[in-house]
């Protein structure tokens, strides 16, 4: 398999390392998952190994059925992808029933992949049918000030997305739909892979209260930008949270008047 210089394994990991470089991935913190398309597999040619071992997966899940995916490893460290990306990174790919796994490339040293695999398969299996199939890349990030504002905010879908879309007219641009917001959970299994399925049906980003951000995208660049944006927004919120509080603030009209000047199909429950 000529997996190391496929065009999206070069976009993996080059999101992979400004991921790290933007602070957001602590020692083994956060993963990163790709769905392929069928241009990437023409790529890299289909030989799954005739001996591999199937995994079974948490829950079936038939949306994904023969689909290949590219995703970090468990416990493998965000900032070591471009350095060995056959150590840290896993090519699965997903039976005809939807049921197990199998690992086609990498985990070169061993290991298994992403912590977060029910969380990662599920949003896709959200999204791939919710955007018609355009949705590729699900990302879990820990980025310090949205963590920070899910301790001072409250967990609530509207008021944080009210909070974020307020910072900067990028936001209402970049997220129309609002964000969602799940309370404390335990990371790692089905239980918050559901609840964070459930919103993303709705939202392309969501935050883990007291933990970190997922979000989705058509592109690297989509899913990646959807969370710089979210954080930025985060950073300023934190700083106008510690000089006080904010003594002036969009008001839910000003943000009207830009989501109609900019013809954006925004969320109007949110708005109102
Ligand atoms: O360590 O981020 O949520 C990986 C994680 C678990
Ligand atoms: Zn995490």
């Amino acid at each position: 398999m000529r997996i190391p210089e496929a065009p999206f394994v070069r976009d993996f990991i080059r999101m992979s390392a400004d991921a790290w470089g933007k602070g957001w991935h602590e020692r083994n913190g956060g993963n990163l998952s790709y769905r392929l398309r069928s241009e990437d597999m023409a790529v890299i040619g289909q030989d799954p190994r005739a001996d591999g071992k199937w995994v079974e997966l948490t829950r079936n899940l038939p949306e994904l059925a023969g689909e290949y995916f590219l995703l970090t490893g468990q416990g493998k460290y965000m900032r070591n992808v471009m350095l060995d990306p056959p150590a840290n990174l896993a090519l699965i790919v997903i039976d005809q029933k939807g049921a197990r796994y199998q690992l086609l490339w990498g985990l070169s040293q061993g290991g298994k992949p992403s912590s977060e695999l029910p969380s990662h398969l599920l949003i896709h299996a959200i999204k791939k049918i919710s955007s018609q199939g355009l949705n590729r890349v699900v990302y879990h990030a820990h980025p310090a000030n949205l963590i920070a504002l899910s301790f001072v905010l409250p967990p609530d879908s509207r008021d944080f997305t009210r909070a974020l879309w307020s910072m900067m007219p990028e936001c209402l641009m970049v997220f129309p739909e609002g964000l969602g917001v799940i309370p404390w959970a335990v990371p790692g299994g089905e239980e918050i892979a559901a609840r964070s399925a459930l919103l993303m049906e709705k939202y392309n980003a969501l935050i883990w209260s007291h933990h970190g951000v997922f979000c989705a995208g058509n592109s690297f660049d989509e899913a990646f930008g959807l969370m710089e944006t979210l954080e930025k927004a985060g950073e300023i919120c934190v700083k106008i949270l510690s000089m006080g509080g904010a003594r002036s603030t969009p008001s839910g009209q000003d943000l009207r008047r830009l989501a109609d000047a900019l013809r954006l199909d925004v969320n109007d429950d949110f708005l109102t």
